[in-house]
């Protein structure tokens, strides 16, 4: 594959960057924090998407080292801002490196950033081989004091028997079943359900991809706790989070 031997020097050729999305709380509309997201600047390709290139990092092993910048970036962008948190996803492979807690904790202390701003985003498929080891690394990510959340929920296999084995802070309806709320009476049906499944397990619960008003009247009312979406706000990257906080708040 060409985009292999290229993403070997994007690291070293300073080729990756971060934009950050809002998250919204739903009841305040305060700011909560944002997550952050990759991108790379292909020197001919221009823009290419992380759906495309971090399967093919996932399988040449280059995503640790990858996901290695992305935390270090992540969190001392972070510092520089209020008291908010900084979203970060964890790839499975990232799981099954070695020194996983060591990283996230040298990162932390690098950055100066408090544990209880970071939150890491893990998606079930991390969870999938090898469910003890990665339980067990959850746990002591958690010690650390970071928040652990369970990303793309509900498009997975065995989403619920994941929520018994950890206790997650957040679950993130994936986008797919908010984006298609106007047309699918199965789509309402799962966010209410998620919702409220979260309500009652006292876990916080994202609505993905929100981008209209119906689609957050909706939420808000079912009872998801924060959203993160274009009608909030795009991803941006790091120069723009400044006033991005100064829309928001
Ligand atoms: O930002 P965008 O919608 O293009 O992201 C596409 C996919 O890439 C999403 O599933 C997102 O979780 C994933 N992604 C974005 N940034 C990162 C990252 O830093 N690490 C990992 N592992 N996945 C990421
Ligand atoms: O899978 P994960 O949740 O980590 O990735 C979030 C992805 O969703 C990012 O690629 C981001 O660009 C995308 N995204 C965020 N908000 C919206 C939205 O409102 N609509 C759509 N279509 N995509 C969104
Ligand atoms: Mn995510
Ligand atoms: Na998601």
């Amino acid at each position: 594959h060409a985009l292999d031997h290229d993403l070997r020097g994007a690291l070293e050729a300073n080729e990756f960057h971060l934009v950050f999305q809002p998250q919204v709380r739903l009841d305040t509309t305060e700011l909560t924090g944002f997550e952050a997201l990759l991108r790379w600047k292909h020197p001919t390709r221009g823009l290419v998407s992380p759906a495309e290139f971090i399967p093919i990092a996932e399988e040449n092993g280059l995503i640790v080292p990858i996901g290695e910048w992305v935390l270090r970036t992540a969190c001392s962008s972070a510092a520089s801002w209020p008291d908010m948190t900084i979203a970060v996803n964890l790839s499975p492979v990232q799981f099954r490196s070695r020194g996983l807690v060591a990283m996230v904790t040298s990162a932390l202390a690098e950055a100066g950033l408090p544990p209880q701003r970071l939150e890491l985003e893990v998606t079930e498929t991390a969870l999938l081989d090898d469910s003890e080891a990665t339980i067990e690394i959850l746990h002591q990510l958690r010690g650390l004091g970071v928040r652990v959340s369970l990303d793309d929920f509900g498009v997975g296999y065995s989403s619920l028997s994941y929520l018994r084995k950890f206790p997650f802070d957040r679950i993130k309806i994936d986008r797919s079943f908010v984006g298609t709320l106007g047309e699918s009476p199965e789509s309402v049906a799962i966010v209410r359900t998620i919702a409220s499944l979260g309500s009652v397990l006292g876990v916080e619960t994202t609505a993905e991809g929100v981008e209209t008003i119906e689609q957050l009247d909706f939420v808000r009312e079912c009872g998801c706790t924060t959203v993160q979406g274009y009608y909030f706000g795009r991803p941006c990257p790091a120069a723009e989070v400044g006033r991005t906080i100064e829309t928001l708040n």
